[in-house]
């Protein structure tokens, strides 16, 4: 059996019930096979089974009061996966669906996209099956600062960084910022995402989405086409969503469609992504309340927002919520290209139909790393007790985008892998992750 077959049978039978977590490992192992099978020292140094296995998972109780004085107890996560290239570093995810096998498939996911911003960040993954929706501020601070009063000991600026993902946005940073402060007295970079009056960079707010954009010009560059003139769904309508919407929109793409988990809105004339952002980010309100802006558009809560026809299609909501039939549907209604701001969005299945078919399709892992890579800025920033401007921070921005693009390209054409990006990312990643455990030895 070949060594990436025999860990991954390994991986199965010890985490049955870890499904998102083996979906991540057998799409990454399976695409690496012609790179470890090329360096017979990753088999004999176990550099697989040591880089599926986290450095450490923490699992804690979050106890906390609710504006009516009931107790609730909610269960925290933080997995350490790979600190080989950096200090750890990825989201809090607070969301009821949270679990170990999701907290432990974005980790790992984590450390290869990490590796691709050619920025010294290590992999990791933390949140709660806590949901913030419906609780008033007050409920959302005690939440935060019980969750950081276990977390605390096991990060620092050197350490471990924390910040945003589903859920965890400005208003949580902050309070989990105040609370570490308070115990440890550090005034450190201890989380990126902060505010922009206490450590915080410009442009981390909008740079998933930005870089997701960034991503996707590269690769029709690359085909003689831009984004300009394209019909463009976009599921969701939090932080990566919104930046996405924007910077389409601004380089001349018409967005026609966009989400949340209750239901989708169709715009023909085009997203008013003003409306977006009060129903979103100022009112904390659901989707639906877009047509009270523009009521010409279509709200629907059955359906798929993936049968609306475009160019290209950029799920920017969760994992697998884009599936075969949705595949089918877009191929059939003619995409170009589909990007994953979110991570593993696609299913595997999924993601093989496009392929197979000829449509661009830009991993997770490449296409949205634009957020990590900003947090690292703001890492860079924070060391130097210094600010850049928004057009430095842009520019970087689009630097590391284009480069994760150009190491991508250069897989693809040392190994004849034609246009599968997704290979050319998880062996990108990989290689240099790989590097470094060799030479650190057996640890
Ligand atoms: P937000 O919480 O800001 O927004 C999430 C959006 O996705 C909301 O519209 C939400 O709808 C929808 N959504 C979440 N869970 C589900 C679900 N189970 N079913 C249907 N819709 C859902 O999160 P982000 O925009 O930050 O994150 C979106 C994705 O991007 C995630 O996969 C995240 O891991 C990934 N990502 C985020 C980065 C960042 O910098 N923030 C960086 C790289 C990747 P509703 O409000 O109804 O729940
Ligand atoms: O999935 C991701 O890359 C994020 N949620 C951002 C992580 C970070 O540390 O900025």
């Amino acid at each position: 059996m070949s060594y990436v077959k025999e860990v991954y049978e390994g991986l199965a039978a010890n985490h049955p019930h870890e499904g998102e977590f083996l979906q991540a490992a057998e799409e990454v192992l399976t695409s690496i096979e012609p790179a470890v099978e090329k360096n017979p020292a990753y088999r004999q140094q176990a550099i697989l089974e040591r880089l599926t296995e986290p450095d450490r998972a923490i699992l804690f109780r979050v106890p906390w009061v609710d504006d009516k004085g009931v107790v609730h107890v909610n269960r925290g996560y933080r997995v350490q996966f790979n600190n080989a290239i950096g200090p750890y570093k990825g989201g809090l995810r607070l969301h009821p669906s949270v679990n170990l096998s999701i907290i432990k498939f974005l980790g790992f996911e984590q450390i290869f996209k990490n590796a691709l911003t050619g920025l010294p960040i290590g992999g990791g993954k933390g949140g709660s099956d806590f949901d913030p929706k419906g609780k008033s501020d007050r409920e959302v601070m005690a939440f935060c600062q019980s969750f950081m009063t276990e977390l605390y000991r096991h990060i620092g600026a050197d350490v471990d960084v924390p910040a945003g993902d589903i859920g965890t946005g400005a208003r949580e940073i902050g309070y989990l910022y105040g609370q570490y402060k308070r115990i440890t007295n550090l005034y450190e970079g201890v989380l990126t995402g902060k505010g922009l009056t206490y450590g915080g960079s410009l442009a981390r707010t909008e740079a998933t989405g930005y870089g997701l954009v960034y991503f996707m010009s590269e690769i029709l560059a690359a085909k003689g086409q831009s984004i300009s003139g394209k019909t463009v769904v976009i599921s969701g309508s939090g932080n990566v969503a919104t930046y996405a919407c924007e910077k389409a929109q601004q380089l001349g793409a018409k967005v026609v469609a966009m989400s949340d988990s209750n239901g989708w809105v169709y715009d023909a004339e085009g997203i008013d992504l003003a409306a977006i952002k009060q129903i979103k980010e100022v009112e904390r309100k659901r989707i639906r309340e877009y047509v009270s802006y523009r009521p010409k558009a279509e709200y629907h809560e059955t359906g798929r927002i993936w049968d609306v026809p475009c160019d290209l299609a950029l799920p920017c909501a969760t994992q697998n919520e884009l599936n075969l039939a949705d595949a089918d549907t877009l191929i059939k209604n003619g995409v170009f290209a589909v990007g994953e701001g979110a991570n593993m969005p696609t299913t595997p299945d999924a993601a093989h139909r496009f392929q197979s078919a000829g449509v661009l399709f830009a991993p997770g892992k490449a296409a949205n790393a634009g957020g990590v890579a900003v947090s690292a800025l703001e890492m860079s920033q924070n060391s130097q007790r210094l600010s850049w401007s928004f057009a430095e921070v842009d520019e970087r921005l689009k630097g590391i985008m284009a480069g994760i693009y150009g190491q991508i390209r250069a897989v693809c054409e040392e190994f004849g892998f034609g246009d599968n990006y997704v290979a050319g990312a998880n062996i990108a990643g990989f290689q240099k992750v790989a590097k470094s455990m060799l030479a650190h030895g057996i640890v």
